[in-house]
């Protein structure tokens, strides 16, 4: 292999763009020769997570199950990137932790759009149902997201690109000397 494995953590809003940057972060990554891939709700949540909901101990308990497996793969070799909301920072430390004790690196991508942006785009209609009350505990509604404060990357994704947000990814990677 031609890197050593990392993981590169996403956290934010729903919608605020976090799976598509992963997801193009994957591409480039693929393009370049390197092995990467995306853990998201569409492989893990409907698979190993399927019995988990939204209350706080199972949001913990995905991050958890998330954050070993992320570990696993980074340990693998692998450019394992996640894309998650993980709303609470302690488990986001966990995870963190977890890489430390593992000595694989942990780059955590805090995907800094506004909630009147995330709410505005509403891809599934999702915001609308928690301010309707349809939907209890919605993140950044009536359930809390809490912003990183030590994220390594922040990514200001209403204002730039998804390519320019992959940019600020991959030459972080680059200068560390993960790629
Ligand atoms: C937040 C919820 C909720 C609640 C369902 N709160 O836009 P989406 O649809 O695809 O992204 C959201 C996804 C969040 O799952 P995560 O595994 O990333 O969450 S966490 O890290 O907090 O465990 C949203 C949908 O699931 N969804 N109910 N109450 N998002």
């Amino acid at each position: 292999l031609k890197q050593k494995g990392c993981t590169v953590w996403f956290t934010g809003l729903s919608a605020c763009g976090k799976s598509t940057i992963a997801v193009a972060l994957e591409q480039v990554l693929h393009q370049r020769g390197h092995a990467a891939y995306v853990l998201d709700g569409d492989n893990v949540r409907h698979g190993l997570n399927k019995n988990l909901g939204f209350s706080a101990d199972d949001r913990k308990e995905n991050i958890r199950r998330i954050s070993e497996v992320a570990k696993l793969f980074a340990d693998a070799g692998m450019i394992t990137v996640t894309s998650f909301i993980s709303p609470y920072s302690a488990d986001r430390d966990d995870a963190r932790k977890l890489h430390d004790e593992g000595e694989l690196p942990f780059i955590e991508c805090f995907v800094d759009t506004p909630l009147e942006v995330c709410e505005e785009r509403d891809p599934k209609g999702l915001y609308k149902k928690a301010r309707a009350g349809e939907i209890k505990g919605f993140t950044g509604i009536d359930d809390p997201y809490e912003a990183p404060a030590k994220a390594e990357l922040t990514l200001k994704a209403a204002e730039s690109s998804v390519a320019e947000c992959v940019a600020q990814v991959v030459n972080y990677l680059e200068e560390k000397g993960f790629l």
